[in-house]
């Protein structure tokens, strides 16, 4: 199936994916298709990444670029230019801070060559995002415009090409943000010795990086062409159900009826399933199905849906279909019927350079750390990411809750409403297909507490795509939740106004999801948690010294104290995932609590791991091993197999470590519950001190809260 879809919201029972018509459930998603450009007999694809000329408008006068219509020309003769890559955000690469701080319009152009093969067919150009706003010209003529970043967008060129020679796109970006863009921003005035000084201003904490930062295709298609396909899954027994829908634009009167085939072929290219039409069932008996990464031996199965046009002319068009379903109860979430626990990472598009711009080293890094961490997903934050990083999801079994540019925080207009429902419609038009989607989420740590938010987030599940998650943090602000199929909770405690008092977490943590739990009787998702920590920090002398915020072995303590709370929560049975923030350090604005940017990553923006990337690799380890049945090698094993010290023991080859935050954490659960039945809980807790002060220093701390807490 595509993306899970809330019908029934029965909380007693299991919320299965029902089947209703195409048009009722993509009713809401933005009209048009906007499929990835690929190659197939009938569609030839040329890329138009490269080095573009660039240039910023003057910072007072923004718009003369529109005034003087520079692209009438080419940029070169309208003012200096500078080479510019494409895909990659501009503000790192120019060789000043003006690039870093500007807002207003940015110009890039190319030339390129249209061959004159291409005059009976249908061109395109389509951009895979351009941050935030963008207009694009081909050879003086408006092809295409687009506004919200993060998302693709296309415009068909053919009436503007000179074909059998040479053309010029330009793009005008515009970065500039208010109130009702998403995400909202603003633009600051300061006084300075030069007078006034307008700058941006952005209410979120991340880089708020612009320019064309994702590939740019030009594509051609017949005239009657394949212009969307739709696919949703379910399962039958062993058999595996693809229900299709393909919508064909581009007949005139004189066109004939076309006809539409459509194939479904497995991994070794041998057809499965066949049938005709534009909508239709195809039923594949013993169906490998799209299982995430660890949950099966053989995970991410993709199999390749072929749809032939065929009328005056031949389309033809492939796309990657995994089969498998998501549902959810009251308090787990499942994929193909099977329960799973999300264990992954809030994440950034993000490093230096080139920004948000699309890189595949680096997307191959992540992924291969992903794996390395034994997460099974990860959470968009806070904006659609790129599809060419989501194709390596859907190929590799990592699950992803996607967000739609989630920053709304206040002022709940009526435009704000539209664009902030835009997003969503053209993000699930977008990735609608994608097995590897597992969820929408809405908006994140929204001032929810407003009188205005209720009527919004109403309006906006009700009218909007009638399926997301929303991410809220709020104990006050339960209002919304009741719109939502999952609850999505972000906790810092032991960080902001609890830093150094680690003793809070565990209780907090525990209040927490089971309150919003209880409130609205649907599964709780932590989908963020975490502390900043500088790499090579250390404030730890193991029994000297207590440890303080910022360092590596408080980043590790407070994450420590976390796993305790989330295996009651799950014990418990409502928690359905953990997800740290954040994978790698990232970029922010320049502000008062931040060094060079958010620095709870697991690893360093150069993708070097803290040491808390191995706790956090061992306990999703242990986790896969618990959870999914995995038989992956324990990490202890392999490469974080270190000497530390003599009572430090190294464990032999497959013997535990004794120093293994997850088995030990497991370890005191069980033994807190036994102990519970037979003693109960005061001597319990002495015993647990005990315990704790015996195994290693993070369990010594847990001593401390232990005290506390009973002494609260
Ligand atoms: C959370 C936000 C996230 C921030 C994080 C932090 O959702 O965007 O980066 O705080 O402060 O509240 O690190």
């Amino acid at each position: 199936m595509g993306n899970p879809i809330v019908i029934s919201r029965d909380v007693t029972g299991l919320h299965k994916v029902f089947l209703y018509s195409f048009s009722q459930i993509f009713g809401d998603i933005s009209p048009g298709g906007i499929l990835y450009p690929r190659e197939s007999e009938s569609r030839e694809v040329r890329s138009l990444d490269g080095v573009w000329n660039f240039r910023l408008s003057p910072m007072d006068e923004p718009t003369q670029g529109l005034t003087q219509q520079w692209y009438q020309q080419e940029l070169r003769k309208t003012g200096d230019i500078v080479p510019m890559p494409v895909p990659a955000s501009y503000n790192d690469i120019g060789p000043n801070v003006t690039f870093r701080t500007f807002w207003g319009l940015a110009w890039y152009d190319r030339t390129f060559f249209a061959p004159s093969s291409w005059k009976d067919q249908r061109v395109w150009v389509r951009f895979g995002s351009v941050c935030y706003a963008a207009q694009v010209w081909v050879n003086g003529k408006e092809v295409a415009s687009h506004e919200i970043g993060h998302l693709p967008f296309s415009g068909e060129i053919s009436q503007a090409l000179n074909y059998g020679g040479n053309n010029v796109i330009t793009v005008a970006v515009n970065n500039t943000p208010d109130q009702t863009t998403v995400p909202q921003g603003r633009i600051n005035s300061v006084k300075t010795s030069d007078g006034i000084k307008h700058v941006l201003y952005f209410n979120f904490d991340f880089f708020q990086y612009s320019g064309i930062d994702r590939p740019v295709y030009l594509y051609t298609t017949p005239r009657v062409y394949i212009d969307d396909i739709s696919v949703m899954t379910d399962i039958e027994n062993d058999t595996g159900v693809v229900n299709f829908n393909v919508s064909i634009l581009g007949l005139s009167e004189d066109s004939e009826e076309p006809s539409i085939a459509v194939n479904l072929y497995d991994r070794d290219g041998q057809v499965v399933a066949e049938s005709t039409g534009a909508e239709g069932v195809l039923r594949v008996p013993d169906a490998n199905l799209w299982w995430p990464y660890i949950m099966h031996p053989k995970p991410a199965y993709l199999y390749t849906l072929e749809v032939i046009v065929n009328g005056n002319e031949s389309d033809v068009y492939r796309h990657p279909v995994g089969i498998r379903t998501v549902s959810w109860t009251n308090t787990s979430l499942l994929i193909n019927n099977h329960p799973f626990y999300l264990r992954g990472f809030g994440r950034h598009e993000d490093s230096d350079i080139r920004g948000k711009g699309v890189d595949y080293s680096l997307i191959t890094k992540d992924y291969n750390l992903i794996k390395w961490f034994g997460a099974n997903g990860y959470r968009t934050s806070h904006y659609p990411y790129a599809e060419e990083i989501l194709d390596f999801s859907d190929r590799q079994g990592i699950m992803g809750l996607s967000l739609v540019d989630d920053h709304i925080s206040s002022g709940f207009s009526d435009e704000l409403l539209n664009n902030h429902k835009t997003s969503l419609s053209e993000l699930i038009r977008r990735d609608k297909n994608r097995p590897s989607v597992i969820m929408w989420s809405i908006a994140n740590e929204a001032d929810t507490d407003e009188d205005d938010a209720v009527p919004y987030f109403k309006a906006y599940f009700l009218k909007g795509p009638s399926y997301a998650n929303w991410t809220v943090t709020s104990m006050l602000l339960g209002r919304q939740a009741q719109f939502l199929d999952v609850i999505c909770i972000n906790e810092y405690y032991g960080w902001g106004s609890t830093v150094g008092i680690q003793e809070v977490v565990k209780h907090q943590v525990m209040v927490d999801v089971t309150s919003w739990h209880q409130l609205h009787n649907k599964p709780v998702v932590v989908s963020e948690y975490g502390t900043d920590t500088m790499a090579g920090y250390h404030s730890v002398g193991r029994f000297q010294l207590p440890s303080s915020g910022g360092s590596e072995e408080y980043q590790m303590e407070v994450m420590s104290q976390q796993f305790e709370a989330f295996d009651e929560a799950h014990s418990e049975g409502y928690l359905a995932g953990e997800m740290i923030w954040n994978f790698a350090d990232f970029m922010t604005d320049q502000r008062t609590k931040r060094v060079n940017g958010n620095r709870k990553g697991m690893l360093t923006r150069t993708r070097q791991p803290k040491a808390s990337a191995h706790l956090l690799r061992w306990r999703y380890h242990s986790l896969a091993r618990k959870l999914d049945n995995a038989t992956i090698a324990r990490p202890a094993d392999s490469d974080t197999h270190f000497y530390v010290s003599s009572w430090f023991a190294r464990s032999p080859q497959g013997a535990d470590s004794s120093f293994h935050p997850a088995r030990d954490c497991e370890r005191n659960t069980q033994e807190r519950q036994r102990r519970k039945g037979e003693e109960g809980e005061q001597d319990f807790e002495r015993s647990v001190i005990k315990y704790s002060f015996d195994s290693c220093k993070i369990r010594r701390v847990k001593i401390i809260r232990h005290v506390k807490l009973r002494q609260v």
